[in-house]
């Protein structure tokens, strides 16, 4: 079906000027469309959800309970806050529902637009690291005092790490991941890179089993793209991707965070050299963070968020190395190599977060 048919599904004001493809999301298909009426202009988010997501409806009453709470909040706090604060809205159909199920069984979902405001794709520089930071955090508190069980999962083993590791196991036996594996030094060196780490994968899992932490609301997907910077003030204003916002730790979050904003250089860089963990952004994220974090972060919480931005970082190489590995079907891609480009990048972070473990230790603990 054409877009600007499937678009006149949901109950926008004005007549549709264009729609096009907008962002460079891994999972699903965004689109911007702009309606305009003599005197306004209506700007909508469209998706398509991927179908690696298995139960599409339940992600749409999840953004339903996640608004639901969110909204009245955000207004209710609205006088005190240092900004205006800012969430996307699910725009309804003419069936009353949130979402259109098309011809091939896709989910599709229109959502308003965060006002002027832009999501890069790479950090800016230290003040931007900050207002992530204070974004990420705002948006955990936001959801804070929402109760996890409202949301189902939607993504069952999502940031579980070892649950990758037994997924990259069973890929590990297929022939065609024995073909790609012989054919590449690279990807053999990335086999023991993942072999050296083993341990590791379990130690949020084992901090979780011992009830150290206990499961929250998560955002899920918290990097640097998806955070967007209000262009007048170049302040954060909004996290956008929410369909991962579901029960987990706010390790994942605070991890996958620090792994994609604190690396200068993104997640398709090439030249392994420009792949490091800045300090001076890792700083500065946690500056901003933790001032939106400080009341609902527990000591025990703390004593993790190293671990995690490591775990975090390993893990993601490990998802594209595994569906590299499995022929890329998970993550989309624009040529063959580009999954195993992109876990080299993640494990070459890793050991840079691993080699500056000291320093970001010390940052934690100064701005505690
Ligand atoms: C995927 O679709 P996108 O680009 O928002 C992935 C994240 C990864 C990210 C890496 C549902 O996010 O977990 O961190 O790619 N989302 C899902 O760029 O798997
Ligand atoms: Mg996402």
């Amino acid at each position: 079906m054409e877009l600007a048919v499937l678009i006149q599904r949901f109950i926008i004001p004005g007549r549709l000027v264009t729609i096009n493809p907008t962002g460079n999301g891994n999972v699903n298909d965004t689109y911007l469309a702009i309606f305009r009426t003599t005197f306004e202009e209506h700007q909508i988010i469209l998706q398509r959800i991927s179908k690696v997501f298995p139960d599409p409806k339940g992600i749409m009453n999840n953004l339903h309970v996640l608004t639901g709470h969110a909204h009245p909040k955000l207004e209710a706090w609205a006088e005190t806050a240092d900004r205006v604060w800012q969430m996307p809205n699910l725009v309804h159909t003419h069936d009353g529902l949130d979402f259109f199920v098309d011809e091939m069984g896709y989910y599709w979902r229109a959502l308003t637009k965060i006002s002027s405001a832009t999501a890069f794709e790479a950090t800016q520089g230290p003040e931007h690291a900050a207002e992530c930071g204070a974004a990420l955090g705002h948006f955990q508190w936001l959801v804070s005092d929402l109760d996890p069980k409202a949301l189902i999962d939607p993504l069952p083993g999502f940031h579980v790490t070892p649950q990758y590791l037994d997924l990259y196991d069973k890929t590990l036996g297929s022939p065609q991941a024995g073909e790609r594996l012989t054919a590449s030094t690279e990807a053999r060196r990335m086999a023991k890179f993942i072999e050296e780490r083993r341990e590791l994968a379990m130690i949020l899992q084992d901090a979780l089993s011992r009830r150290e932490m206990s499961l929250r609301v998560m955002h899920g997907d918290p990097k640097v793209s998806n955070i967007m910077i209000d262009d007048f003030t170049g302040k954060g204003t909004a996290m956008i991707d929410l369909d991962t916002v579901s029960p987990g730790l706010v390790h994942y979050d605070f991890g996958d965070a620090v792994r994609s904003i604190c690396n200068p250089a993104g997640e398709e860089e090439l030249n392994l050299r420009k792949v490091v963990l800045d300090p001076d952004l890792f700083a500065s994220f946690c500056r901003g963070y933790l001032k939106e974090a400080r009341e609902f972060l527990t000591d025990a919480d703390r004593e993790y968020l190293y671990d995690s931005v490591r775990l975090i970082t390993f893990e993601l190489g490990l998802r594209f190395f595994q569906d590299y590995l499995a022929g890329s079907v998970y993550f989309k891609t624009r040529y063959p190599e580009q999954n195993l480009n992109r876990a080299r990048v993640q494990f070459r972070l890793c050991e840079s977060i691993e080699s500056r473990e000291r320093a970001m230790r010390e940052t934690l603990d100064r701005l505690a």
